[in-house]
């Protein structure tokens, strides 16, 4: 009997999260015994090249000395004590620093837990009900963020899954990313009611996905004017696109952010923060009531720790930024002398890539329209190469600091090779 199937005898689909599936790309996930550097080793013995690290943890690769040297250590001291430790304090000093717009912070122990309780802050803080969110853009799996758009701007949001109410759903308004006409307009007709905008600065969970230059200043303006909170969703992009995360790169001062991922190194940390006066209604100095047995552990705050400190190395971003360009450049001039249409994105340390005609992607329909039987295909045809990419299109990928010219080189190699075959 096969793993996954041992696996889907006791764990509901046979996985902890359900794009572990491939249901996107069929067949059955690998599973894997361990990861260095930039490669991961499955339970049989295979070697891959791993672009998905994580989903975004791992941005030094896989098994960093000093952050497997810092969880050791501290693990040692103890694993939780459920109450303040000194690395609390010293992960939410680094964080600040390195995002500003964060006055204060709250850890919590994953993305989703940081975005459903920043909506509550919001909700709570300025006592308004409607949010605001987009098409595409994946925040976690709260209840109030499970929605996708109605018929309209301003129909009801509709449920995108069962067991999300529809009262909680006529709260929630979905638009389009990248369209500030349309949430102009619905500034205009209800700015008002609105309690926050929730936005990934750059969307990556339709792959990847940048904001047309003004569609953020927009949002800024908008939620500005209206007494609004502006909520940045950088539980992917934080650190990830550059040490300030997508905020510093567009010059764009959020009320709120979140951040996840990178922020654990690959325990289980993410946070919500920003605006003082706005935290202040946080609970326990404020009624908005928000808590967690874990957060703030000491081991995920060590590994976090650990991990942003590597972040200050000089020239850091920049080189991770050229082999992510080295990458893509690469992938596009295979595509190209293959005859296949690839439209590529990258920033940092986050690339995506999208069969389609379309020179640039910048709009959901556009990845929904794409070609994901070819981009099957090739996932797979890499997978047999030793290359492992998120499996589903619309997913963004990572490259890390220990992917090196050769990993590199070899993808494009092995991209070449799968072109030819789809
Ligand atoms: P978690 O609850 O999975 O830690 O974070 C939710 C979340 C929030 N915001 C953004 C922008 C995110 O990308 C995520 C989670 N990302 C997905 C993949 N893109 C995690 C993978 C999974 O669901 O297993």
């Amino acid at each position: 009997m096969s793993l996954f199937s041992k696996a889907k005898q006791v764990i509901a689909g046979g996985v902890n999260s359900p794009v572990r599936a491939f249901a996107a790309v069929g067949g059955d996930p690998i599973f894997f015994k361990s990861a260095s550097g930039a490669w991961l080793e499955s339970e049989d013995g295979r070697k891959y090249i791993d672009y998905v690290g994580s989903w975004g943890p791992m941005i030094l690769g896989h098994g960093h000395p000093a952050v497997i040297a810092a969880v050791i250590e501290t693990a040692k001291q103890g694993l939780s004590f459920g109450a303040p430790c000194v690395l609390e304090t010293e992960l939410a000093n680094k964080i600040c620093a390195l995002m500003p717009s964060i006055e204060k912070i709250r850890m919590v122990s994953s993305g989703t837990e940081a975005t459903m309780s920043a909506i509550r802050l919001a909700r709570g803080h300025i006592g308004r009900n409607k949010i605001i969110k987009f098409e595409g853009c994946y925040h976690g799996h709260s209840d109030s963020l499970l929605i996708k758009a109605g018929s309209g701007a301003l129909t009801l949001g509709v449920p995108s899954s069962p067991g999300v109410p529809p009262g909680v759903a006529q709260n929630t308004i979905t638009l389009t990313f990248n369209d500030s006409d349309a949430i102009t307009s619905v500034f205009a007709e209800i700015g008002e009611q609105i309690a926050c905008v929730i936005v990934e600065p750059i969307a990556g969970n339709m792959n990847m996905v940048p904001p047309e230059p003004g569609f953020l200043e927009t949002l800024r303006t908008l939620c500005t004017d209206a007494g609004a909170i502006l909520i940045f969703d950088e539980v992917m992009t934080g650190f990830r696109v550059a040490r300030g995360g997508a905020q510093s790169v567009f010059g764009i001062t959020p009320d709120l952010t979140t951040i996840g991922k990178i922020v654990g190194g690959g325990m289980p940390a993410a946070a919500f923060g920003g605006r003082a006066d706005i935290m202040a209604s946080i609970a326990p100095d404020g009624p908005v009531y928000q808590a967690g047995t874990l957060s703030g552990n000491p081991v995920a705050m060590a590994a976090g720790l650990a991990t942003l400190e590597q972040l200050d190395e000089p020239g850091f971003y920049a080189a991770l930024g050229k082999k992510t360009a080295q990458l893509v450049d690469g992938l596009a001039a295979a595509a190209l002398d293959a005859d296949i249409p690839l439209a590529t994105e990258c920033l940092g340390g986050m690339f995506g890539f999208v069969f389609t005609e379309a020179r640039s992607v910048r709009r959901f329909d556009q990845v929904a329209a794409a070609d994901t039987d070819r981009f099957r295909k090739f996932f797979h045809g890499m997978l047999n190469e030793g290359v492992y990419l998120a499996p589903s299109a619309f997913e963004a990928g990572f490259v890390s600091a220990a992917h090196g010219d050769d990993e590199i080189a070899a993808t494009i190699t092995a991209a070449r090779k799968v072109f030819n075959t789809l």
